[in-house]
């Protein structure tokens, strides 16, 4: 016999035996559930003072047998039973309440957070028999209340087709899901920024969350910014208003949740656990896009050892969480390929990755002593992503080095010769751009990468004056030089993208002067530049 979930302590074997013989009865498609069965809750609920739940299926079957105490139950997880997007669950509630009382919030929370097809409370009377039936289902649609209570109906007269209106209601949702996914395929995120500080800086950030979505081919449905004095240790911001955003995502047709902060390992079990939906961070989401974006052998290597080592304090076994992490957005995991569940075997390939990354660094190191052999100097471009950089190494060298509106278009450094008017020559590279909070897996990973910026003679620190966080993004990358030791490399500042700002109304004038003002769009803006970085490569010669 199938036992009961939840609170049976204290319980007779006499009644327990009774519980149990609850999974017994089947409900044909026509009834939300049959009056024996009903009555039989409601007797053995009033004798043991809980409240008794059951989950049927839509075969009719009694899946779920469930003891509460005298004023909840707590629906336990359901294999076998989850709600896809544009789907209900497949399973009803039906559950006492031990007085009058209408359908709880907590009832109607777990109605549209687990998509059951029907919820339903009946209240027993002071005789221990079914009295008042409390109903609510779904609605279906993107905006207004995620749920509806019906009139309320008496035990005896429960003759509605249950079946033909459950199809009815998911018949609905599945077209509007269709209609909401015609041709915006993909991922959809609810974009999350929990913030102890500034609610200015926090919109900045989700400004950038967006931008990277972007990059990511993500569909951005909505952005929440939630102030607390305090981060929750276990889910970042509180239960209630966790709930709150699960109903409004699935309301909404996300497919995820992206938390603008890094999730430490426990946070994104504990959340993604409860609120049944993929949930990753910003760190995830930026591996993703450098997963998207890597071209060349080296830079996929390194993503991929990346990835592992973020995902691998993540991975847990024996939980719904994992399927959910492991996948990647859309579907695709770490290095485009599906990453082993099994954790030694992850680490086996890291370490594979790590011989073969030393390999080609081995390589790329030759080939620099080779270019340091003919003493031609090295100008690098660096500056936040979507700066301009690439556009700017085009512009210079008539190269065509893909450069795009979207943040991490470049991941794999190019060089290309850069001949002066005076006939000197020098090589000029492009190569990854920065972020606020560049995830600590990507630097270590892209540590090799970022080594031919220690053969530059000079940087040029490539800045998008256009951008309005165009100083948080200075200091954003200052802040990485040092941290990489290369803050002892003379640079020059590149204010790039001056034809989309009016000099008369800019904040900063004087920094402009600590620079060189250009269009990397326009070669003949870039002549001022030229003939400094010409003097100054000549003068560092000498
Ligand atoms: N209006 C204007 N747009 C520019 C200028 N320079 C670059 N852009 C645009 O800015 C976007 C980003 O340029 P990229 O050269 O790809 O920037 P990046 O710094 O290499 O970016 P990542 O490689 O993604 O880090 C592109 O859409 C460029 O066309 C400029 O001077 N003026
Ligand atoms: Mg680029």
């Amino acid at each position: 016999m199938k036992k009961p979930f939840g609170n049976i302590s204290g319980l007779k074997a006499t009644q327990l035996k009774r519980i149990e013989k609850l999974y017994l009865f089947k409900t044909p498609p026509d009834q939300l559930i049959t009056i024996p069965q009903l009555e039989e809750m409601a007797d053995i609920s009033y004798e043991i003072r809980r409240q008794i739940g059951i989950l049927i299926s839509r075969a009719g079957k009694t899946e779920y047998v469930i003891i509460g105490d005298a004023h909840r139950i707590v629906i336990p997880v359901t294999p076998g039973f989850q709600a896809i997007p544009g789907k209900l669950k497949g399973l009803r509630c039906i559950h006492t309440h031990m007085g009058q009382e209408p359908l709880t919030r907590d009832d109607l929370t777990d109605l549209a957070l687990l998509r059951l097809d029907f919820m339903a409370a009946v209240c027993i009377t002071e005789r221990g028999a079914p009295g008042t039936v409390y109903m609510g289902h779904i609605l279906p649609g993107e905006d207004g209340p995620a749920f509806q209570e019906l009139a309320p109906a008496d035990a005896g007269d429960l003759s509605m087709d249950c079946t033909s209106r459950i199809n009815a209601l998911e018949a609905e949702l599945t077209r509007k899901d269709a209609l909401y996914r015609a041709g915006k395929g993909g991922e959809k995120a609810l974009l999350i920024n929990v913030t102890t500080g500034d609610p200015k800086e926090a919109a900045a950030s989700l400004d950038e969350l967006q931008e990277l979505c972007r990059s990511s081919s993500i569909a951005v449905i909505d952005t929440v910014i939630q102030k607390r004095k305090k981060i929750d240790a276990k889910f970042v911001l509180g239960k209630g208003k966790l709930t709150d955003l699960t109903i409004q995502a699935i309301q909404k047709h996300a497919t995820m949740m992206i938390f603008d902060r890094e999730l430490s390992p426990s946070q994104i079990r504990s959340i993604t656990d409860f609120v049944e939906m993929k949930v990753i961070d910003r760190t995830q989401l930026i591996l993703d896009i450098f997963a998207r974006h890597a071209k060349s052998r080296e830079g996929k290597l390194q993503v991929e050892l990346a990835q592992m080592k973020y995902l691998l304090p993540r991975l847990i076994t024996k939980n719904t969480a994992m399927s959910r992490l492991t996948g990647g957005i859309g579907g695709r995991g770490p290095g485009e390929t599906k990453l082993e569940i099994n954790r030694r075997r992850v680490r086996d390939r890291a370490g594979r990755l790590k011989k073969e990354i030393a390999r080609i660094r081995k390589q790329r190191t030759q080939q620099r002593a080779k270019r340091n052999r003919h003493n031609i100097p090295v100008i690098s471009i660096v500056g936040y992503t979507n700066a301009g950089k690439s556009t700017l190494l085009n512009t210079l060298t008539q190269s065509k080095i893909a450069a795009a509106n979207q943040l991490f278009a470049t991941l794999d450094p190019s060089s290309r010769r850069l001949r002066f008017p005076r006939e000197t020559e020098v090589i000029i590279t492009d190569t990854v751009g920065f972020i606020q909070h560049l995830p600590e897996e990507l630097m270590e990973a892209f540590h090799a990468t970022l080594e031919e910026l220690y053969d530059a003679d000079l940087l040029l620190h490539v800045v998008d004056i256009s951008n309005q966080r165009y100083k948080q993004q200075i200091a954003s990358v200052e802040k990485i030089l040092q941290e990489l030791d290369l803050d002892t490399i003379p640079s020059v500042y590149v204010f790039n993208k001056q034809d989309r700002i009016d000099l008369s109304e800019f904040d900063d004038i004087w920094l402009l002067n600590q620079g060189v003002l250009v269009s990397a769009t326009r070669k003949e803006s870039l002549k001022p530049l030229v003939s400094q970085l010409e003097e100054m490569i000549t003068k560092s010669r000498q």
